[in-house]
């Protein structure tokens, strides 16, 4: 790592919320303690190599506008080391502990599934030795079925025996290098396993594929003792019309229809929750609620458009309910919160990745620092376990130990008179919300 690819900027600083530096951390203080954990421990920020190393910022209407001094675009081995240079000078000034990436991030697909899986590898090997040199560790990897047009009508789940045989073979490739590379877990995106029509479309048999594709992944995983976790990420649409990983429950349901939710937790992304008509705090609590709240791809969308815009996470509200539900599960294990996000296209300089991470990693901060709070103080739970208070005793613990029977509860129900629950004080709550955010 001797050439310096984002010149003129320093290590990122806390410098406090006062500072009037534009490229310093307000609030996101790695050693700071926050309850027992420090805020980098608690938080495990990550890197997404697609958006912050190689996405050019095209769109449907144009190309790229992206300044990427350190990608000539050429598909060889020495582009993407340079490329791994710059993420992880990038990583350094910011103090990214993680990364995350897809096989084709990292290296190019070359002309056979041969001379991919060798240009992989060799850029594994420098990746390795960047991971020494840093201390920087890789908190996922995952393969990238989507791009090319074989996987058009998808991947494990298509129609196509051939294609469905490639998929197989570059996830097992891109485990194995997951692997070497000390990688804490593994990510299916389902990016196009879902369909366009129905009319076209065998779902039992494209599911039940699927299915048999991730029993042979975990099969795999065990024959090359990868003790990294799996992780599903549900995304509802986009790019297919209907995905069949279409949020937390749909995934769950599917783990457990097919014998795989021992070996399998949720990769949550806050605009796929937004996509499939979620709060991503609700998408959390499913998850968490079953045990298998993984990780967590940190991004927001534009409550205005109905597309994954992937943009930075700036709401402070947003992040405090996030980080609520994190901590209340004990917080991550393997995962962390991976900026799936990308800078705008019309921001379109080096600088702008620092400007867009930095704000999430403070609006993290923040939220952290304030869920924190809310659980110390225990208003907001002392609320909650008061208003479900009846099942804790008398007629409702019989509900809750599994002792009750219609029978029992009419024998109750009958010596009862009037009836209303209190009341659900949502206005209340949300001020008190309030008192703590700002
Ligand atoms: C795309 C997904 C993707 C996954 C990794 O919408 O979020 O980036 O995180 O394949
Ligand atoms: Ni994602
Ligand atoms: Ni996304």
């Amino acid at each position: 790592m001797n050439q310096e690819y984002f010149t003129g900027i320093k290590t990122i600083a806390y410098e406090g919320p006062k500072t009037r530096n534009r490229l310093a951390f307000r609030h996101y203080n790695a050693e700071e303690v926050v309850g027992k954990k420090k805020m980098k421990d608690h938080l495990r920020f990550s890197m997404a190599y697609w958006h912050a190393m190689k996405n050019t910022s095209s769109d449907p209407f144009g190309g790229g506008t992206r300044q990427r001094p350190w990608d000539d675009g050429s598909s060889t081995v020495e582009n993407a080391r340079r490329v791994a240079d710059a993420g992880f000078e990038f990583m350094q000034k910011l103090g990214l502990g993680f990364y995350c990436f897809h096989d084709r991030d990292v290296a190019p697909e070359l002309g056979d599934l041969q001379a991919s899986n060798d240009a992989l590898d060799a850029v594994a090997d420098h990746l390795r030795k960047l991971q020494r040199q840093t201390g920087i560790k890789l908190l996922w990897g995952t393969a990238c079925l989507f791009a090319h047009p074989r996987y058009m009508q998808g991947a494990a789940t298509s129609p196509s025996a051939d294609v469905y045989a490639i998929a197989a073979a570059q996830v097992k490739h891109a485990m194995d290098v997951t692997h070497r590379l000390g990688g804490l877990g593994y990510t299916f995106w389902g990016g196009r396993e879902g369909y366009a029509t129905l009319l076209n479309t065998d779902m039992k048999r494209e599911t039940g594929n699927l299915a048999h594709f991730l029993h042979m992944a975990v099969e795999y995983k065990k024959k090359i003792g990868f003790k990294g976790q799996f992780y599903i990420e549900p995304k509802p649409r986009e790019p297919s019309t209907h995905q069949y990983d279409s949020d937390a429950a749909a995934c769950l349901n599917f783990l457990r229809e097919h014998d795989l939710l021992e070996h399998f937790k949720l990769n949550i992304e806050t605009n796929h929750a937004t996509l499939a008509l979620h709060r991503v705090e609700h998408e959390l609590a499913v998850a968490a609620g079953a045990g298998a709240l993984g990780s967590i791809d940190a991004n927001t969308g534009d409550e205005l458009v109905g597309w994954d815009t992937d943009q930075f996470p700036t709401n402070v509200y947003m992040a405090t309910q996030m980080t609520l539900q994190l901590l209340k599960m004990g917080g991550f294990k393997t995962g962390g919160l991976n900026f799936d996000a990308k800078v705008r296209r019309e921001s379109y300089e080096p600088v702008d990745l620092f400007h867009a991470h930095i704000g999430g990693m403070d609006t993290f901060a923040r939220g952290l620092k304030i869920a924190h709070r809310i659980i110390e103080d225990g208003e907001l739970d002392r609320f909650v376990k008061t208003r479900y208070a009846s099942f804790d005793n008398g007629i409702g613990k019989t509900v809750t130990t599994g002792k009750a029977t219609f029978e029992s509860l009419e024998k109750h129900a009958l010596k009862l008179g009037p009836v209303l629950p209190a009341s659900g004080r949502q206005e209340m709550l949300e001020n008190l919300l309030n008192d703590y955010v700002l």
